[in-house]
């Protein structure tokens, strides 16, 4: 097994950037550990931009399949995006070219299978980076929070495409609507993860079948998968209702609501939305 091996790189004032991404390998099973947790592993923009050269590296050190975890024992898998990042009101919090959008295209866009290997809380976009790995294998007390209506933001139609598909139009609408961590026996009947385990077995389980797949032949693997990422896509949207899901969207984020959301997470107060 070779050793974990943290991509740093200097920053511009030449010290090293702190390495909140682990990269390691075991024959053709990659794994990328997030590694921030004084910030409850929130996703950060040079944590996400550190996930994605970490996928690049791990396919062109020829993976077959990569587990993303975070490090053992954790209460808080990870916080969701880093509320601090999220831009400022009249701007859209997840556009196309934001890094939360973009690190989950290129999971989804990964040439090999991700498999998610959770324990503890997962909130928000974190969620949505699990819904975009190819496997969720959690552990029983884990729980799943869609965290958007709290925080006063409209999400996107991608993002929502992800749940709908993965759990039902109606199951996706009460994860969104009430924000509430969902529990990992409702979120394994609703089809959000492929098994739940108990904690002390979930190390073992996700690394077996991490190695069945490994062992499988490269080539088709990664065929079956470009396969299932084009048909997942979601319905083709005719361009009057891809602008009028825009227009409902940038009246959200311009809103009061949207930097009350924000704010009062700041000053660590509950919000007071006002419906403007
Ligand atoms: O006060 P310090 O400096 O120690 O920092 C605190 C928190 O501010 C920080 N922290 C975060 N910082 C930035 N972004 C976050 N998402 C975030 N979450 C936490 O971490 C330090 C410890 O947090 P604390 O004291 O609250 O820990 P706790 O154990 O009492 O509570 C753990 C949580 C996870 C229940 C609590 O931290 C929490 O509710 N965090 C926010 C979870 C959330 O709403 N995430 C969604 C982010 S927005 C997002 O992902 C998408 C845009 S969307 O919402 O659309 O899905």
């Amino acid at each position: 097994m070779s050793q974990p091996t943290s991509p740093t790189s200097p920053a511009a004032s030449g010290a090293a950037e702190p390495t909140y991404i682990l990269r390691k390998i075991d024959g053709r099973i990659g794994t990328l550990t997030i590694n921030h947790e004084d910030k409850l592993n929130c996703l950060s923009h040079l944590l996400m931009d550190q996930l994605m050269s970490g996928l690049e590296q791990l396919v062109q050190e020829g993976v077959n399949v990569i587990v993303l975890r975070a490090n053992p024992g954790v209460k808080v898998w990870s916080a969701g995006h880093d509320i601090n990042e999220l831009p400022e009101p009249r701007r859209d919090p997840l556009s196309y070219g934001d890094p939360l959008e973009t690190l989950l295209r290129r999971i989804q866009d990964c040439e090999v299978p991700v498999i998610a290997m959770v324990e503890g809380t997962v909130w928000g976009g974190a969620c949505d980076l699990c819904c975009s790995c190819d496997m969720v294998i959690a552990t029983d007390g884990s729980t799943f929070a869609m965290t958007p209506a709290k925080i006063g933001i409209p999400y996107n139609a991608s993002g929502l495409i992800h749940f709908i598909n993965h759990i039902g139009v109606n199951k996706a609408k009460e994860m969104f609507f009430t924000a509430r961590p969902t529990p990992v026996t409702e979120a394994w009947n609703n089809g959000f993860v492929n098994h739940h385990v108990p904690a002390d077995d979930l190390e073992r389980f996700t690394y077996d079948l991490a190695g069945r797949i490994a062992k499988n032949a490269p080539l088709a693997v990664r065929a079956i998968k470009a396969q299932f990422r084009l048909l997942t896509r979601g319905a083709l949207l005719d361009a009057e209702t891809a602008e009028r899901i825009q227009a409902i969207r940038r009246k959200v984020y311009d809103s009061a609501d949207y930097a009350e959301g924000i704010q009062s997470f700041k000053d660590k107060r509950p919000p007071v939305f006002r419906g403007v």
